[in-house]
């Protein structure tokens, strides 16, 4: 099938993050999307460069400050005299204003960011932005024929809501796609998320809307990052009332389990009539991810491939996260493989 990268992902790199009480090389890494290209041409997918899509195409997903935000941050950073890489230092919690953004950029960066290990440095927008137009390229591809077509988008998205960023992710691929195929005639769209940690950004981008169906499998957040969100008692509100699937599960959870929850949420995607499919696609459900504690061995990616392939929808697959470099690239050929075999 096609994959949709760009190397303008490499100006993006965080560079260290706290894990467990030491500073280490930061989990998102460039060699993370190489290794993922490496593989997927391996395997004979067909390499292709994402369109020119413009700053405005954020706006269905995106608020509009939020995005001015994240153009403009780093260069206001230097303005104050900083070099390195970006981290807020201050949020506003319970009780302080949320309501207002502070002038200064520190502040600013409170404002717009829910955790202090999502760095941002001067290639960060460029890199985003280039991940934007993956997702979104693929999505034009599929609601122009094509049966599927994957998106390597780096860095992830699918924790950055409709004004915030964090998690790795600054702008929601995901959700990107799944807004380009309504606007390209699609009528309802499912979107599956497979990652390991709860999509917090894309569930409040579509929290009030009955056009997307959101559902997602996850660690749960009573132990697992974002902690906050993913609760299986969230269900969407207003329109988006029943339009909001969590399915959280413990620490540990093996493929038995995960296969019983994987079949739930393809029901729910079948019962609501979706004529087109996204998958927010990581693989850091691994036995073998350094930051998560699910335990699918490796031959699991082609058994979730050729569940998903099953539902015979038009399929936008989008990278999202999978931190375990070495099986990576290998992982996500696997899940590719039932879409790319004759049918
Ligand atoms: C992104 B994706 C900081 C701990 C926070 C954030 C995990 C983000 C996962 N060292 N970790 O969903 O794969
Ligand atoms: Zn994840």
């Amino acid at each position: 099938m096609k994959v949709v990268h760009s190397p303008l992902h490499r100006r993006h790199d965080g560079g260290m993050e706290l894990h467990r009480s030491k500073l280490v090389p930061c989990f998102e890494s460039r060699a993370r999307a190489e290794d993922i290209r490496e593989a997927l041409a391996d395997a004979g997918h067909a390499l292709v460069a994402p369109r020119a899509f413009a700053i405005d195409s954020l706006l269905g997903v995106h608020d509009a400050d939020f995005v001015e935000f994240l153009r403009t941050a780093w260069a206001r950073w230097q303005e104050d005299g900083r070099d390195g890489f970006m981290l807020p230092s201050g949020f506003p919690a319970r009780g302080m204003r949320r309501d207002r953004v502070p002038a200064g950029i520190h502040g600013a960066m409170g404002h717009y960011a829910f955790d202090a290990g999502t760095p941002i440095v001067a290639g960060t927008w460029d890199a985003a932005m280039a991940a934007a137009q993956c997702a979104m390229t693929a999505a034009a591809l599929v609601a122009e024929g094509e049966g599927a077509a994957y998106a390597l988008c780096r860095p992830p998205g699918h924790h950055a809501g409709r004004g915030t960023y964090g998690g790795y992710c600054f702008l929601n691929n995901a959700a990107l796609a799944a807004q380009l195929l309504r606007e390209r005639g699609s009528r309802k769209v499912g979107l599956l998320d497979v990652d390991y940690h709860h999509g917090n950004g894309t569930q409040d981008i579509f929290w009030t809307r009955d056009d997307v169906l959101f559902v997602s499998i996850h660690g749960t957040p009573d132990t697992e990052y974002p902690y906050f969100l993913g609760y299986a008692d969230e269900r969407g509100a207003g329109a988006g009332e029943g339009f909001t699937l969590n399915l959280p599960l413990p620490r540990d959870t093996g493929w038995d389990d995960y296969a019983q929850a994987l079949d739930t949420a393809l029901q729910a995607i079948h019962a609501y009539g979706a004529d087109a499919l996204v998958v927010s696609l990581g693989v850091d459900t691994f036995e073998g991810d350094p930051i998560s504690a699910f335990r699918l061995g490796a031959e699991r990616f082609p058994q979730l491939g050729a569940r998903l392939a099953a539902l015979n929808l038009p399929t936008v697959l989008v990278q999202e996260g999978g931190y375990a470099v070495k099986e990576l690239g290998s992982n996500v050929a696997g899940v590719l493989q039932a879409f790319s075999a004759p049918t």
